[in-house]
């Protein structure tokens, strides 16, 4: 499969050998990643990386693009199906830039936005204040409520108190279902776009375990490689309701990317895209999605009946949110690196109102996309929840402790302390067989 790079570049073909081995091998858990098909895999590799095609189909700056505006717009076709959407653009590098070009399309610097507190489940790019558009855009965070769910009414109030340009909902760590149709009646009552970012759902949404937002409203934004199962790319559409507002809107979008924001897309990307648009139209793909989410509560039940506590008791989707609290605060990196010695990959992450800090977050975030993409089901996250609850305990114990230097030398005695330890040697183990149970990438080599 990389018979060139191996006899090329040794070195390189080394590394990309381990990943795959560690793909394969391993129980992947971060909500937000996911493995494509190896049709996904091949219009990646393919040709197409070799061209620049600046512009839109039919409209570009340089020659020699009449196939891949063939290929452009057989992706676009495709999302607008299955999104229900009247425009879309596909040439967003990924979500950030996807996002970044909404305010560049709605808003001049120094209007106001609203979108999720970091800390308690938003993207950096809904105006968290280290990013962009943070900096440039006067950003009015809400919040979730102690139980973990979105404070519906602090949305209200903060929106009629701000008149924000532009509102956005969706999330990175949020387990449960957005609630659409509330958003779009404040966002339509103070005459703001709203923007929905369904990265970490869009393939949920096609499935329609998820409501879809493309009724509510006005821009969607996504990336495709989440719960999509597509390449790492971008995608924003613009809705009839969109559209309504602002018939200029799918023009707007489209000068924000280019040549607002960036250059000659990535056609070898977009040609995977519309790959893993039209595998996300087949019947099957509405049974992954459906049983992502079974796969989700199963693993949280388990989890819960382990003693392990989870935000908001549970989950709607593909992502759950442990709260490490119970067992003191900061406790994330402990956890996620005890698990990754077992072959568990997660990631730490906030929780709402975390008492320690982004860096060091009491809270571990883990879903199962990728674990169903393998064709894990029920009885299998059963097993790995009770592995999770196992390892949370073994670790438990460790403090990070206040100042900097004490938390180097905690980590560092941890690391030692814990490197070899026979529990999380026989999960690894486990992990190993239950692996080659559901083989991922069957017969493929490095
Ligand atoms: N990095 C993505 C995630 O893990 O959710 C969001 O951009």
């Amino acid at each position: 499969m990389i018979e060139k790079i191996k006899l090329q570049d040794p070195e390189l073909a080394g590394f990309m050998k381990k990943e795959l081995a560690r793909q394969k091998f391993g129980l992947e858990m971060i909500p937000s990643e996911n493995f494509v098909s190896e049709t996904v895999l091949e219009a990646l590799g393919s040709v197409l990386t070799n061209k620049y095609s600046e512009g839109y189909p039919k409209k570009r700056y340089y020659g020699g693009n009449e196939f891949i505006d063939e290929v452009e717009m057989l992706a676009i076709e495709r999302a607008k199906k299955l999104f229900n959407v009247e425009h879309v653009n596909v040439q967003p590098y990924s979500g950030s830039p996807a996002n970044l070009a909404v305010y560049l399309a709605c808003c001049k610097p120094g209007d106001t936005i609203m979108g999720m507190n970091l800390p308690d489940g938003g993207h950096l790019t809904h105006g968290w204040k280290v990013s962009a558009t943070g900096m440039f855009y006067n950003s009015v965070p809400y919040h979730v409520k102690s139980d973990g769910y979105i404070d519906f009414e602090e949305v209200k109030k903060l929106a009629r108190e701000h008149r924000p340009k532009l509102i956005w909902c969706g999330a990175t760590a949020y387990p449960r279902e957005f609630p659409f149709e509330e958003f779009a009646e404040i966002a339509d009552e103070v005459d703001a776009y709203f923007a929905t970012d369904i990265a970490h759902i869009a393939g949920l949404v096609i499935g329609g375990v998820h409501k879809s937002p493309s009724e509510y409203a006005h821009i969607i934004t996504t990336t495709t490689h989440k719960t999509l199962r597509g390449p790492r790319g971008g995608m924003i559409m613009v809705t009839k309701k969109g559209l309504l507002k602002d018939p200029e809107l799918g023009m707007k979008i489209d000068r924000a990317i280019f040549p607002g924001l960036q250059g000659g897309p990535h056609d070898h990307k977009t040609a995977a895209i519309a790959v893993a648009l039209g595998e996300a139209a087949k019947p099957e793909f509405k049974e992954y999605a459906a049983q992502i989410v079974m796969n989700c509560k199963s693993l949280g039940e388990s989890l819960k009946k382990n003693g392990i506590k989870l935000v908001t008791g549970g989950t709607d989707n593909h992502l759950l949110l442990i709260d490490l609290t119970p067992f003191g605060k900061g406790k994330g990196i402990f956890v996620q690196e005890a698990l990754d010695m077992a072959a568990i990959t997660t990631n730490k992450n906030t929780i709402p109102a975390d008492p320690s800090s982004a860096y060091y977050p009491s809270g571990i975030r883990l879903g199962t996309p990728a674990l169903t993409s393998r064709n894990m089901k029920e009885p299998e996250m059963k097993t790995i929840g009770s592995w999770i609850a196992e390892i949370i305990k073994l670790v438990s114990d460790y403090e990070l402790g206040d100042s900097k230097d004490e938390r180097i030398e905690n980590i560092e005695k941890f690391r030692e302390e814990i490197a070899g330890h026979a529990l999380l040697k026989e999960i690894r183990e486990k992990v190993k067989e239950l692996c080659k149970r559901f083989p991922l990438y069957d017969g493929m080599e490095y």
